[in-house]
């Protein structure tokens, strides 16, 4: 009898109808003629499950066999998306499961639409993680993602009266049937109580954590397969569950009820994504989950992927922590805790060992993003990990004492303990001070760091600093999402772009082939019925036909500066509205948007009040009709983003420039064909360099620009009172015009504008507005834009994720790729 993984069935049609009736039968208990949709869900996303998991079995067996280096990335956060098509398109099963399921009299399609996409991230980051595991697994490389298996993922948004409403997102309520539980898998995390020093048996001075209560951490493992190379990679996320002992002492004193809430408490940990994605909200809750991950997976790593003979002293050899953002920058202490307190090193011994384990990657420039925990939350919730800090701290300071003597300034600035407003662990600092590598996301990003942010650090260990510009997967944001696209692309230079996507430029001498320009133009115009009929269904929004599509889709942020995008439609309806403006001179356009605001973010809020009232009215307002549309479909997420971005003409990466870390959005239109209009900002100077000054729509300050305006003193009255256009729109939009008279409701947006303006909107509208009329001047030739579109795709190839980790392993991680 064979003892090792089972085959992966035959990859015909016979065979996927046997294992999917199998499935249906076996797995959820019902024939096909009485099996409702989510039956037939569950059993054919299993059946292709099956087909996976002994490629999988496979390439854990390998990984085990050759103890080399791997890649641990620790990220409280993963947008995955749904699962079923890369699956399907992973293992080159899509034709013969839809003929299969033909057989049976189903339609894939059908199916497709039941999933609810896991969104246990964000925006950006959570989507990059996704990213980057997809990449990993396509290269061969060695790699385990580590997170969190959120009960609750990112909120469902809705609008009641053009506000947003959050509503719970139940995405386990189905049942999710690419989740592979292991609850025999328990790791005990603790939290609280005290610390104790002891003298050991060898005469040595030691630590004790006396601990005050624990969870378990039960194992989730979710399957991530290369794209048809038989490599399937793991993400393990974990949940909390409680101890035993933890109900069991209140259950013996008689309280069942109170017995039962603590246990509800334990639970809590794994139970909600946190919304904000920008301003920490320092709750004790999301330290809790921060480290409850973070202990379950380098527990898991030195406990259950080593063999049992493993030597703690050779951990850099067999992983290099990436640290995604300053969320799980507790497992540095936490890695320091488990040498010295449990395996008994001495402390430079340790040090020594996690300083080589932990690459960080900063995704911020805003000074308000960083995350910092007071020492007094610390001390409650970890005090062992409080005092390792301290003492990591102490080593720290002394090195810079030593490199800058006198210079007790700098030494308080890079402190990893900070005072203002209160005693608190600047989480950056620490994972900056532990690791091997810091990186930024976009080449400005990594160069603002190194100037700015991390300053004082780039000057004491200038090598330390590098930079990755990001990616994104071609597989799902391309070959998935854009079939037509693919076909054309794939007909055209053949099928090896979707593993390499350099060779998209290949299609740069097909930009003047008048032939495939016409089928390229085909191929938007299709996307577009495409997400007509997505709009019509999901939303009842009726899309006009005929226009530039003009999409701005990212979290709602001041920094991102929707309020622009908004100045820009009321200028237009305001002229035409006014007379100003002849109707016919306008292109027509519909504006797309889609953004969540997080629930405690006011501003952000009332942004997106202000989006839905303008689209009310001027949609409704005959004056302007077949010249300006407004879309803001609710609950933008990964799946309506796949099926909006291939449709795109226009791209909005309007942020102020030094503010957007990178974008990754940006990237997946330009992939797709679509014109960015953007500032000097992020990924979109790498865009812009690639693709061509032609090509983009560039406008507003450059970064140097606003940091000079801001020495100046920035007044935006001034640029309403002199801008005439500027003016009349926002006194538009301050009358109530589009809040049925209600002046408040418009007065939190306007007020900041003409007092604040952090973002300084004012400052970039007239550039903005003049780059728009470009954009409306060369979207007429349309056979220029169809060049300009083409070459957007064909020089693109450099934003994959799979280059962004050939980056990564080459800058930082020196892993081998290939199985
Ligand atoms: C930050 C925080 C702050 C504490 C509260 C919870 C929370 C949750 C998420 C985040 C992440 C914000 C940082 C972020 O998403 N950055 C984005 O990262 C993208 C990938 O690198 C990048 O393309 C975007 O420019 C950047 O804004």
């Amino acid at each position: 009898l064979a003892r090792g993984p089972v085959a992966s069935p035959p990859h015909s049609v016979d065979a996927f109808v046997k294992e999917f009736l199998r499935e249906l039968n076996y797995g959820q208990g019902v024939p096909l003629s009485r099996s409702s949709l989510n039956d037939q869900y569950l059993a054919l996303a299993r059946t292709v499950r099956g087909y996976l998991t002994a490629r999988w079995l496979e390439t854990a067996r390998k990984r085990r066999s050759h103890t080399e280096r791997a890649v641990g990335y620790l990220s409280a956060e993963y947008l995955l998306g749904r699962q079923l098509d890369n699956a399907l398109l992973a293992t080159d099963l899509t034709q013969i499961a839809e003929d299969a399921l033909h057989a049976c009299g189903i339609e894939l399609d059908a199916l497709r639409q039941v999933e609810v996409e896991p969104g246990l991230g964000n925006g950006g980051l959570g989507r990059l993680a996704a990213c980057f595991i997809d990449s990993m697994a396509t290269m061969g490389a060695p790699c385990i993602g580590y997170g969190l298996r959120y009960e609750y993922g990112i909120f469902k948004q809705t609008f009641v009266d053009g506000r947003q409403i959050e509503i719970p997102d139940n995405w386990l309520s189905m049942g999710d049937p690419w989740e592979i539980a292991h609850p025999e898998m328990e790791v005990p995390v603790h939290f609280g109580g005290h610390t104790e020093r002891y003298v050991d048996e060898a005469g040595r001075d030691r630590v004790k954590w006396i601990h005050g209560w624990d969870v378990l951490g039960i194992r989730y493992n979710y399957m991530v397969p290369g794209y048809q190379n038989g490599v399937v990679n793991t993400l393990r996320l974990w949940r909390a569950r409680a101890t035993r002992a933890f109900d069991l002492d209140i259950f013996n004193a008689g309280d069942y009820a109170q017995a039962v809430r603590s246990q509800t408490f334990a639970e809590n940990i794994s139970k909600v994504l946190y919304p904000e994605d920008s301003t920490p909200q320092g709750k004790e809750l999301r330290l809790q989950q921060q480290y409850f991950f973070v202990a379950c997976s380098l527990y898991d790593f030195i406990k259950h992927t080593q063999p049992t003979d493993f030597d703690v002293r050779d951990l850099p050899e067999r992983i290099i922590f990436q640290l995604n953002d300053t969320h799980p920058v507790i497992a540095i202490p936490e890695l320091m805790r488990l040498l010295v307190d449990d395996y008994g090193l001495e402390w430079e011994d340790a040090w020594g060992i996690t300083r080589q384990c932990f690459a960080y990657t900063c995704h911020t420039l805003l000074p308000e993003a960083l995350e910092v925990w007071p020492v007094s939350l610390m001390e409650r919730l970890l005090p062992r990990h409080m005092e390792i800090i301290y003492r990591i701290n102490e080593g720290f300071l002394d090195e810079v004492r030593e490199a800058y003597p006198g210079d007790e300034l700098r030494v308080r600035r890079m402190s990893i303990i900070g005072d203002h407003p209160e005693r608190s662990v600047r989480m950056a600092h620490l994972a900056t001070v532990a690791s091997v590598k810091v990186n930024g996301v976009a080449e400005l990003h990594s160069q603002l760091l190194r100037d700015k942010v991390l300053n004082d650090f780039a000057e004491l260990w200038p090598d330390k600093f590098t930079n990755v510009t990001n990616g994104v997967t071609p597989r799902r944001f391309v070959r998935q999402a854009n079939p037509y696209l693919s076909k054309l692309i794939t007909d055209t230079i053949g099928v090896g772009w979707v593993a390499n996507l350099d060779r998209l430029e290949e299609l740069e001498v097909y930009a003047e082939d008048e032939d495939f320009r016409e089928k390229f133009r085909a191929v938007k115009a299709a996307n577009k019925e495409r997400i007509t009929r997505v709009l019509q269904r999901r939303d009842g929004i009726a899309l006009p036909e005929g226009h530039l599509l003009d999409v701005m889709v990212k979290r709602l942020h001041e920094y991102k500066r929707q309020s622009l995008k908004l100045l820009h439609i009321v200028t237009l309806y305001d002229g035409i509205i006014s007379g100003r403006l002849d109707p016919a001179s306008v292109t027509p356009r519909t504006v797309v948007f889609g953004a969540k605001a997080a629930p405690g973010y006011r501003m952000a809020k009332e942004t997106i009040y202000l989006i839905n009232s303008a689209a009310t009215v001027i949609n409704a307002d005959p004056r302007v009709e077949g010249r300006l549309f407004m879309a803001f479909p609710a609950n933008y997420n990964v799946t309506l983003a796949e099926r909006l971005i291939p449709a795109a003409d226009l791209s909005e990466q309007i942020s102020l420039a030094g503010k957007e870390a990178s974008g990754t959005g940006n990237m997946k239109f330009a992939l797709n064909g679509a014109l960015t209009i953007g500032t000097d900002d992020g990924a979109n100077v790498e865009i812009r360099r690639l693709v061509g000054d032609d090509n983009f729509f560039l406008f507003g300050m450059d970064e140097p620009q606003v940091a000079e305006l801001q020495a100046r003193g920035y007044r935006p009255a001034d640029y309403y009172e002199t801008n005439e256009n500027l003016r009349s729109a926002i006194n538009l939009i301050a009358s109530g015009h589009f809040t049925g008279g209600d002046r408040d409701a418009a007065g939190l947006f306007v007020g900041d504008l003409l007092s604040n303006d952090a973002f300084l909107a004012l400052a970039d509208y007239q550039s903005y507005m003049d780059a728009q009329a470009r954009v409306e001047a060369y979207y007429a030739d349309q056979e220029a834009w169809t060049k300009s579109a083409i070459l957007n795709v064909a020089r693109s190839g450099y934003f994959s994720s799979d280059r962004s980790m050939r980056d990564y392993i080459d800058r930082i991680w020196h892993v081998k790729t290939g199985v």
